[in-house]
């Protein structure tokens, strides 16, 4: 039985992970802003009898409230095995110039700061005990730059980097750091970026399959159950019709 942390668990790609992980029976970690989900993914999971979930209702962006998450954990929860850094998000689509500042600050503290607040929190329990993996949810936006993505991408090619560092820095201590980079999944991920405008988060997947979030699940779970001598460093996935950021074929 492994303990999986999961960040962002309420919705789209880290609620399929908490999904595939909970299938073998494992303690898995839970965790989001909104805590009825939390809590109705915990009776769905612990429907398994072989699974337990422990949920944590927290926002990333504080450094405060990361720690006391972390600290509140009993020592049974404490050998965590897997960390999925998922959380993260994009809000608006503007060139530079006319940039919404509180946009920037959220996508910067969500997706580079809280990603690093949890990391920092959790890494020296793994390297105490010379185990474990951290899977980093990038995204093709931290592989290229597209047009009106200025911030977002720029935060996820700090995950990129990240994810190259704390490889680096763990290499000693034998923990595994993957990054899994997707091209365009159908999540909740544009009714965020639109703010709500539904219809336009919608027309973002038409006239093409996108990648459904299980899909990105089943790679973490692949990467998560290879022999202990094997590590994939970096997985780049797109739906079949997505050639490159920018560029979705669409039958429309
Ligand atoms: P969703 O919007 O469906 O899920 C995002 C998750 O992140 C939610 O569970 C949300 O929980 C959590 N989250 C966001 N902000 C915070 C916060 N401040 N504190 C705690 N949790 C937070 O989107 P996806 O599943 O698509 O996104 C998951 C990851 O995948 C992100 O890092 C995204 O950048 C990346 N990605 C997505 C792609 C896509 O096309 N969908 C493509 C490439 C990468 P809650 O709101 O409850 O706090
Ligand atoms: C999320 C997908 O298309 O905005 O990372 O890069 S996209």
């Amino acid at each position: 039985m492994k303990t999986i942390f999961i960040t962002g668990a309420t919705s789209g790609i880290g609620k399929a992970c908490a999904r595939i992980f909970a299938k073998d029976g494992n303690k898995l970690i839970i965790t989001g802003r909104r805590q009825e989900r939390l809590l109705e993914l915990k009776k769905e999971l612990e429907s398994n009898k072989d699974t337990i979930v422990h949920t944590l209702s927290f926002d990333i962006r504080s450094k405060e409230g990361v720690n006391q998450a972390i600290e509140s954990l009993d020592n049974s929860w404490k050998d965590i095995d897997v960390l999925i850094n998922n959380a993260g998000l994009a809000v608006g689509l503007n060139k530079i110039q006319d940039g919404e500042i509180d946009d920037w600050e959220r996508m910067i503290d969500t997706n580079i700061k809280g990603l690093l607040y949890i990391t920092r929190a959790i890494s020296p329990l793994m390297t105490a005990r010379k185990s474990g993996h951290i899977i980093n949810i990038g995204s093709v936006a931290g592989k290229e730059t597209y047009p009106f993505g200025n911030v977002y991408c720029s935060t996820k090619h700090a995950v990129d980097s990240l994810s190259k560092a704390m490889r680096i820095d763990m290499v000693e201590f034998g923990i595994k750091v993957t990054q899994i980079a997707p091209g365009a999944v159908e999540t909740e991920f544009s009714n965020v970026r639109f703010k709500g405008d539904d219809a336009k988060a919608d027309s973002i997947y038409n006239g093409f399959e996108p990648l459904h979030p299980e899909d990105i699940a089943d790679a973490a779970y692949y990467c998560a159950n290879l022999p202990k001598h094997v590590n994939i460093n970096d997985m780049l996935i797109m739906p079949t019709a997505q050639a490159s950021a920018g560029l979705i074929h669409k039958n429309i």
